[in-house]
């Protein structure tokens, strides 16, 4: 069963180190309760009291699932995984996908998408103006629905976090969805909408595409076991019902949605835009302030987030592992 902690306020010792069994003594069906504690009404929760470099107990996988299911993005502090750990971890709750269907993983790790911040603060200054829409505060989406089969889920492992600033912001798509009225969510459910990632990644798709081993024909773009030869457009529901919770939730995103199929181009935008503002009002989001060692793990298919680009030239770097998630419905 998940026990969920509150600690009074006054508390000084740290409950953690307390409820921490030594090293090794975490066994099936007899370690300790997990330590949940949500971090605000809507969305995200801190988990402590489990060691993510071992493989995960049946009833530790449980409980951790069901406040994945719940909180939608929770995290797990001080756990420095190696891009092995981090990925055996994640795998214990689905098949992997590649790192990215148009950027490949780090060296020896196809699974593992890095974004090297100042790596990108580079590679965009060299473009000249781009570095001004690099720097923009916040980027609004969700992992990947440009794609027929969006993950599922994503892992993230904060790497090298500066000491000030570079939060990361998620959003409550289920809440969001909910706020809303039964006339407008019913008008919403018959809608779908046109996901397209084009405008960020042909480029980059086109030059890896390019850049195919002759020999072996190995090197290219790939995603759901099929070479990723083009990013075409795709349709998806604007409400999606979760394949395991049941939930309805809103799923557009300000990162990849272009627009509400069948609506005039006024229409859609005008939605779109409402959409957007109200998924990310204040009351439907966490905003996570990482340690370099951290792990946040969210559903991909019920939220958005986005990093808060407010670190200046102060190196940041993430690794991210996908989970493959379902054709949404
Ligand atoms: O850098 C971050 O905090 C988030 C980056 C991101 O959008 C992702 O890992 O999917
Ligand atoms: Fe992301």
């Amino acid at each position: 069963m998940t026990t969920i902690v509150t600690y009074p306020e006054n508390d000084t010792t740290d409950p953690v180190a307390i409820r921490r069994e030594p090293a090794g003594t975490i066994s099936a069906g007899s370690g300790p309760a997990l330590d949940i504690r949500p971090l605000s009404g809507a969305i995200g929760a801190e988990i402590r009291g489990v060691d993510l470099k071992r493989p995960l107990p049946p009833e530790t996988y449980g409980e951790i699932r069901a406040a994945w299911l719940r909180y939608k993005v929770v995290f797990f502090p001080g756990q420095h995984l190696s891009p092995e750990e981090h990925r055996s971890f994640a795998a214990q709750f689905g098949e992997l996908t590649p790192a990215h269907p148009v950027i490949p993983g780090i060296d020896g790790y196809p699974e593992v998408f890095e974004i090297d911040y100042g790596r990108a603060r580079e590679l965009y200054a060299s473009y000249g103006d781009l570095t001004r829409r690099r720097s923009s505060a916040v980027s609004w989406h969700t992992d990947v629905t440009f794609v027929q089969r969006p993950p599922a889920g994503s892992v993230l492992n904060a790497v090298v976090i500066p000491p000030s600033g570079g939060d990361t912001l998620w959003t409550n798509q289920v809440a969001a969805f909910e706020a809303l009225s039964p006339a407008f969510q019913e008008f919403l459910s018959t809608l779908t909408a046109v996901h397209d990632g084009g405008a960020q990644f042909s480029e980059l798709l086109r030059h890896r595409n390019e850049n195919v081993d002759a020999d072996t024909g190995e090197g290219g773009a790939e995603w759901d076991g099929e070479a990723f030869a083009a990013l075409t457009p795709v349709e998806h529901p604007v409400v999606r019902t979760h394949p395991e919770t049941g939930e309805r939730s809103l799923f557009v995103n300000a990162g990849f949605t272009s627009h509400i199929a069948g609506l005039e181009p006024a229409e859609s935008q005008a939605l779109l835009t409402f959409l957007h503002q109200h998924s990310t009002s204040p009351e439907f989001t966490v905003r996570y302030h990482w340690t370099a060692g951290d792990i946040g793990f969210w559903d991909n298919r019920a939220t958005q987030h986005s990093v808060v680009g407010d670190f200046g030239d102060q190196a940041r770097v993430i690794q991210r592992v996908t989970i493959r998630g379902d054709v949404p419905v």
